[in-house]
This record gives C-alpha cells, sequence and structure tokens, in this order.
C-alpha cells in the first residue's frame, strides 16, 4: 500500500469513528410525559411555539407553583454527563428570569432562564453530571414579579459522556476506534514490507 493510500484508508476510519460518536442518545422529556410533575400549572395551546400537544403555564400572582423533569424512568437514562435543553414558548406576560434546578442525584445547580425570549428552540442550559438515581430539572416560579408567568413545555437531556467510560478508561475501545487501530497497524505492517 502507498503512503498516500494508507493515509486515505485512516481518514475514512476516522470518518467511521466520528459517525459512530454521532449516534448520541436523547431523552426528551414533555410536559405530557410520564416523567413531568407539576404544582399549579394549567395546560394550554394559547400561544404557537410548544412541542407535543400542549405547554403549562402558571398562575400569575401566585407564588410556590414549579414544573419538574424527570429523565430517570426512561430506559435510555444512565449516569454520566448529559447536556440540558429547555424549551419554552414566549409571550408579553413571561418571567425573565425564571429559576431553574438542576439535580444531580447528590448536588444542586441553580441558574434562570429569560422566558421572554427564545421561545420555540432548544435553549442550553449547559452540561451537567448526573447520578443513576434522583435527578431532575425544576422550574419555579420564586423570581416571578407582579404578572409573569413561568412556563413548562420540554426539557432535553443529550449523553455526552456515560459514567462508566470515566471511571473506566481501561475499557475495551469503541468499535470505530478499533478499526482505526486495525488499518493503521495493517499500513505500517505493509509500508515496512515494501
Ligand atoms: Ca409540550
Ligand atoms: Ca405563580
Amino acid at each position: 500500500m502507498k503512503l498516500k493510500s494508507f493515509f486515505a484508508t485512516l481518514g475514512a476510519c476516522a470518518l467511521l469513528t466520528a459517525s459512530v460518536a454521532a449516534n448520541a442518545t436523547v431523552i426528551t422529556v414533555d410536559n405530557t410525559d410520564a416523567g413531568f410533575t407539576s404544582s399549579g400549572l394549567s395546560y394550554s395551546t394559547y400561544e404557537s411555539g410548544f412541542i407535543g400537544s400542549n405547554y403549562m403555564a402558571d398562575a400569575r400572582n401566585v407564588s410556590g407553583d414549579f414544573a419538574v423533569w424527570d429523565p430517570t424512568s426512561s430506559t435510555d437514562w444512565l449516569a454520566g454527563v448529559w447536556t440540558v435543553e429547555m424549551l419554552w414558548n414566549s409571550g408579553p406576560t413571561r418571567a425573565d428570569n425564571a429559576a431553574v434546578t438542576i439535580d444531580s442525584g447528590s448536588t444542586t445547580v441553580s441558574t434562570t432562564v429569560n422566558q421572554l425570549l427564545n421561545g420555540g428552540i432548544w435553549n442550553n442550559l449547559g452540561d451537567f453530571s448526573f447520578d443513576l438515581s434522583g435527578a431532575s430539572v425544576t422550574l419555579d416560579d420564586s423570581n416571578s414579579t407582579s404578572g409573569q408567568n413561568i412556563i413548562a413545555d420540554a426539557v432535553r437531556f443529550t449523553l455526552v459522556t456515560a459514567a462508566d467510560t470515566i471511571s473506566a478508561p481501561t475499557d475495551v475501545p469503541a468499535p470505530g476506534t478499533l478499526l482505526v487501530l486495525l488499518a493503521a497497524a495493517a499500513g505500517i505492517f505493509r509500508l515496512r514490507r515494501k
């Protein structure tokens, strides 16, 4: 095998590795799914930009309302780092700093979302490390001022790195990685024989 051909093979194998990695595990919890619970919220279809059959809005000028998205009942759920995205639809009475708590199962991270903006799209809240149980995302109206709504529609979890991959680096490499290594070994062997 010529050197140019060897690197072409190596490149093709690298592409294969990338395509294997691209098959990400995604869990979407909509407000009508089993993993969703809420208190003080009502179903609505008043504003467009929601996913599924509806979304939920809290009572304005009543405090203590919240929504919880729990991905752990999904058969795809596992401990590890997940990207968390939230989708709401915008409207003139939306909360501009709605409180969000990401619970890993053992620690919590607090942030806020401006629901006046970026309605109808997946808004990235960041990458978070989650335990196998107890993981959830909560939205509440604790920051709401007079006349503001919080909107609960859907939260999407995309797996970045599984925990067993992090804790066990000596695991067998992914199939794509193995192919690259075999191709490299075969290429070097052939080059040496010429
Ligand atoms: Ca929905
Ligand atoms: Ca409220």
